[in-house]
């Protein structure tokens, strides 16, 4: 999987594969990648045959927060769209309630359930957002939560700040004053490291283009990277603004314009698609992958995993969708959810790619090639799962050679 870093537009066909091949690993790292079996090691993993492959790399999640929305299904099967659904109050309303009133312990154990879920499914690394509290305490309690799986879970977590995420009934009428609320805790959220990245939800309802890039431009200023959840329902313009303000990535774009796809070319950021909200959100179109493609546009994907629009944990069937419903090949698909997810969250020198003197984030598969995981759709492939150098997860049973 070795290359030389982030892959836009035709640049994702390439997929460097190795046949036969035997990774090397020592000090948690990965000492050697190549044909020769016969270097010294106290313990081999025999692969059988099986698809070795980077870690998989999740760039965009809401993973930390209270409760669930299982109630808002039925909503949906009646026709209630998901802005109207906020609009009444729930969607990220109802986690927020549910976020605000949870303990930091509890908190911290349910997100550390879905990232033991996801190791599971083979991703090695994701980010997690904020954006479940809309007020200061809330906020903190949620980036503190990450900070400390951050320390202590298996999974590495990169932290997004996103606390505007919603405007809080407190600010109905005055959405500029929440967002100021918001940005006075940057300096403090930088101080103490408790997010790289800050994120804003723009979109119909929620906050406008202008006030997400006087937002941004603060936080840019203030040394953070920066996201956008652009264009997700309705084509605002978000696109635009992140190529406009340089951001690491500008996430969903299903109603991303000709020109807002052009510019995201030209500013190198990357486009992280969430095909699985759309899925979920039981809509028809999905974002234009083919021509972002083609304009030569850096894509990843990602799950979204969230309690209301996307509540999967598997990147593997994400995968899937971005085949069939987004007529992305695997290679691209692979691209997208290594090299390319670990660029879109700053850490393109660290995961995504199998190279030596690089962390052993490694899966192994039960199939007998790249091809076969977005083909077998829905399920499981994960063989073993190791992070670190160190064994995480493992299937039951003893799968199946090749
Ligand atoms: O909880 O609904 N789109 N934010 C923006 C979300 C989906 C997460 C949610
Ligand atoms: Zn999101």
């Amino acid at each position: 999987m070795e290359s030389n870093g982030i892959r836009a537009g035709k640049a994702m066909q390439e997929l460097p594969v190795l046949e036969n091949a035997v990774v090397g690993v020592a000090d948690g790292k990965i000492a050697y990648i190549g044909a020769d079996a016969s270097i010294p090691a106290d313990r081999v993993i025999d692969c059988e045959g099986r698809l070795v492959t980077p870690g998989l790399v999740d760039p965009h999640t809401h993973v930390v927060f209270g409760g669930s929305r299982e109630h808002e299904l039925s909503l949906k099967l009646q026709g209630v769209p998901y802005l109207e659904i906020l609009q009444r109050g729930g969607g990220i309303h109802s986690t927020v309630e549910a976020t605000r009133i949870a303990r930091k312990e509890a908190l911290y154990k349910k997100a550390a359930f879905h990232l033991d879920r996801m190791l599971s499914h083979g991703t090695t690394t994701v980010e997690a957002k904020s954006g479940y509290g809309l007020e200061i305490d809330t906020e903190r309690k949620q980036l503190e939560v990450v900070k400390e799986l951050q320390e202590q879970h298996a999974m590495s977590i990169v932290s997004t700040f996103l606390g505007a995420h919603a405007i809080p009934a407190s600010h109905k009428e005055n959405p500029d004053a929440f967002l100021d609320e918001m940005l006075n805790m940057l300096d403090a959220i930088k101080e103490e490291n408790l997010a790289e990245f800050v994120d804003i939800f723009t979109e119909t309802g929620v906050f406008t283009v202008a006030q997400s890039r006087r937002y941004l431009q603060r936080a840019k200023e203030k040394g953070f990277g920066i996201k956008i959840h652009a264009d997700e329902i309705d084509p605002l313009g978000g696109t635009e603004l992140a190529a406009e303000l340089g951001a690491i990535s500008a996430d969903h774009l299903v109603g991303a314009s000709d020109k807002g796809i052009k510019d995201l070319a030209e500013s190198g950021t990357i486009a992280v698609l969430l095909p699985g909200t759309i899925f979920y959100l039981n809509k028809e179109s999905f974002a234009r992958a083919r021509k972002m493609l083609d304009d030569g546009v850096a894509v990843a994907l990602a799950t979204d995993f969230n309690p209301g629009s996307s509540p999967t944990e598997n990147l593997q069937l994400i995968m899937s969708l971005a085949a069939l419903k987004m007529n992305m090949t695997p290679e691209e698909i692979w691209n997208a959810v290594t090299v390319n997810a670990a660029h879109a969250i700053g850490r393109g020198h660290e995961a995504g790619q199998l190279i030596v003197g690089r962390q052993a984030d490694l899966v192994v598969w039960n199939a007998p090639n790249y091809m076969y995981i977005p083909y077998h759709y829905g399920v499981n492939h994960v063989h073993t799962v190791v992070k670190g150098g160190r064994i995480v997860a493992e299937a039951a049973g003893k799968g199946l050679s090749f």
